[in-house]
């Protein structure tokens, strides 16, 4: 064939591919046999390996070639995805249509749509060819992850259809299919891996691997539902715009329903709640938008969401098990926490079995006995809570719980103060107790000793090669490697650590070395000192020897710290074994000090003190706390005479109170802002 004809034959299997592609994988409607198409794809890769200049990015052999990557380059959207306001129940769902009908003054039409429990993605095509696809990342930034999108069988490397040669960004979820994800948590365990608790993680898990070929074998889908700019497609309506994504390749979900009053909304929401067990995915509710894209315009968007949008949340699924026991697990500080055991269930898309009481009172005022029936469910669809008893399934031999008069760990006294809610083991050799202050060292928020898990901890502390904080520091790299991990292989021997992994996590070990003074205060768990509070401290002090020649007054002088947390801090540090630790500590060349930053000159907010309560719109609080932080402010947790601001957003905590109780001046979130840009300090 000549070399122009060959070309031409190229462009012509390219296209074929695609639409059989489409047919096959988006409607799931194929013509051709898979015989067929696989000639068809195999014709392709012959001429390609024949003729590689011929490749094209969007040919239908490139989904997976890209080599694995070790980062994905941030994305910043051309406009901001936007998270959605959420409407709790059918009363906020109701609420809303009746503000945007008011706030339009006209009769309003509404579609409403699946929420996908997904990973959002925006895909942008340039002259109908896809060049990029972008997680949402913090709805400004997101991270190119193409690569591993391109290996989505649905999603389509070229657009067809009104779409084609269109430059043009669409924005949707990936999903992954339920019995998709059973069987890769399945496969994970099998492999001793970690499992997924959902599949919105599993999703967004595989769309960020570092290897192309790995997401590609995950079995994951995509909806699509925005088209960015629809005017440039003289598309006036979400309903047009879903019409051109189906028609230009994309995959569309085809529950869609446009709406024309509260009565047909609530009830295609109720439809959806029925259904969501039927389907092959998972969904979290419903997603109501106001259809005509002029109207839309007109509501505008809040800081964080549009107006013209709401997502309804289906209530928290609830199911029913039998409580098998209540056992008492021993945390860091010693809190005995009663947690209970039951048979396993399936609710909001993973397994449960075990969920925490807190303490005894709450296991009182909910009235649940050990033998009960109970009605469990996921807070906030993740972290899983015991609702209460069915009384009515009693059958007398359901037994009350007591809390243990000694540490279930070591078996020492339990000391529980009037009128506490908490119990406590107060050996502090106590071994529960001791592994617990490790896996804290290593943590995130701590020493953030990356790879030094939990398991690994247990094991270190059962082999006697760890037993407080300093022994991390000793630890060799092939005693590491040999490390065994309580399984055997076929063969009988012991499976072990290995020396990648003991490579690694020496490294892990080395990096800690130099974390922040404040990681450092964090990680050794002194009563009272959470983040904030360590903060104050290493920012008043510099270092761990300053902090321990203080007196307490010197302590409690600090801004954020009271006198409880001072008292608290000396005995620490008046504990003869707790100096010992620092000292080894600082001899395994932890450091224990912090450089003071040069003096900047003079930063604008230098001086000031803030709290911040109730929840911002345009930030998080702790967003908010960095930025002020950037200028110079102090932030802390409690109000005092010395806090210079209060900034209360919504729903504020007991600060506002304290606040007006002791005249601190309050400010709103415009006012925040408005220190933010311009560096002025509010008007006190
Ligand atoms: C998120 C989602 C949207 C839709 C479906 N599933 C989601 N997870 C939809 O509009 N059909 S919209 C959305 C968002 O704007 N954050």
């Amino acid at each position: 064939m000549a070399e122009a004809d060959v070309a031409k034959r190229a462009e012509k299997l390219r296209e074929l591919i695609a639409y059989h592609s489409w047919r096959y994988y988006v409607l799931d409607d194929p013509e051709i046999s898979d015989d067929a198409y696989d000639a068809l794809v195999r014709e392709l890769e012959q001429i390609e390996r024949e003729h590689p200049e011929l490749v094209r990015p969007d040919s239908p052999t490139q989904r997976v070639g890209a080599p694995p990557s070790d980062q994905f380059a941030p994305v910043r959207h051309s406009q901001r995805m936007y998270s959605l306001d959420n409407a709790m129940d059918e009363g906020e769902l109701v609420a809303w249509l009746e503000r945007t009908t008011r706030d339009l003054g006209r009769p309003v039409r509404y579609v409403c749509e699946l929420k996908i429990d997904g990973s959002s993605i925006a895909l942008t095509y340039e002259g109908g060819v896809l060049v990029r696809a972008a997680t949402r990342g913090d709805g400004t930034t997101g991270e190119d992850v193409t690569a591993n999108v391109r290996t989505i069988k649905t999603v389509p490397l070229r657009l067809i259809g009104p779409g084609a040669g269109a430059t043009v960004e669409v924005r949707g979820e990936v999903y992954m299919p339920k019995a998709s994800f059973e069987r890769l948590n399945e496969a994970q365990e099998a492999a001793g891996l970690p499992v997924f608790a959902n599949p919105r993680n599993a999703a967004a898990g595989s769309v960020r691997q570092k290897d192309p070929s790995v997401t590609a074998s995950r079995d994951l889908d995509t909806f699509l539902y925005q088209v960015v700019e629809p005017e440039r497609f003289g598309l006036a309506t979400q309903h047009e715009a879903l019409e051109w994504l189906r028609a230009s390749g994309f995959k569309v979900n085809p529950d869609v329903r446009v709406c024309a009053s509260t009565d047909e909304v609530l009830a295609f929401c109720r439809e959806a709640l029925e259904r969501r067990h039927d389907l092959p995915y998972e969904i979290d509710g419903v997603v109501v938008k106001v259809d005509s894209f002029a109207e839309q315009a007109e509501l505008g968007f809040t800081a964080k969401a549009p107006r013209w949008a709401i997502a309804y949340k289906f209530p928290p699924e609830e199911r029913t098990t039998k409580l098998l026991d209540i056992r008492v697990s021993v945390g860091r500080t010693g809190a005995l926490t009663p947690y209970a055991v039951f048979e396993p269930v399936r609710v909001a898309g993973s397994t449960i079995a075990r969920a925490t009481l807190h303490n005894a009172d709450e296991i009182a005022r909910k009235g649940i006995l050990i033998g009960d029936t109970i009605i469990v469910r996921k807070a906030g669809d993740v972290i899983p809570e015991v609702v209460g008893p069915v009384v009515a399934l009693r059958d007398g031999s359901e037994r009350p719980f007591v809390m243990p008069d000694a540490c279930p760990s070591c078996g020492s006294p339990v000391w529980r103060p009037e009128g506490e809610a908490v119990a406590r083991c107060v050996n502090a050799a106590c071994p529960a107790q001791r592994l617990e202050r490790l896996i804290h060292w290593a943590s995130r928020g701590a020493m953030d000793i990356d790879g030094m898990g939990e398991e690994i901890i247990a094991r270190l502390v059962d082999e006697g090669l760890v037993a407080d904080v300093s022994d991390f520091y000793r630890l060799s790299e092939e005693r590491l490697a040999a490390l065994p991990l309580g399984r055997v292989k076929k063969d009988g021997s012991p499976v072990v650590l290995g020396p990648v992994v003991a490579a690694k996590l020496v490294g892990s070990i080395e990096a800690s070395k130099r974390r922040p003074l404040a990681r450092l205060l964090f990680g050794l768990g002194i009563r009272h000192v959470g983040a904030t509070v360590a903060e104050a401290l290493a920012d008043a002090f510099g270092s761990v020897d300053a902090i321990a020649a203080a007196s307490a007054e010197d302590l409690a002088a600090v801004e954020g710290v009271g006198p409880v947390i001072a008292a608290s801090v000396r005995a620490f540090f008046d504990n003869a074994d707790n100096r010992a630790l620092i000292e080894r500590l600082k001899a395994a060349g932890v450091a224990t000090s912090e450089e003071r930053p040069a003096e900047m000159g003079e930063q604008p907010l230098s001086g000031l003190t803030f709290v911040l309560t109730g929840a911002l719109s345009s930030m998080t609080r702790e967003q908010a706390a960095e930025a002020l932080k950037a200028m110079g402010a102090k932030v802390t947790d409690s109000v005092s005479k010395k806090t210079s601001f209060v900034v209360v957003g919504e729903s504020p905590g007991s600060k506002r109170d304290k606040a007006l109780a002791l005249g601190v001046p309050i400010i709103g979130e415009e006012e925040l802002l408005r220190t933010l840009s311009t560096g002025q300090p509010p008007a006190a």
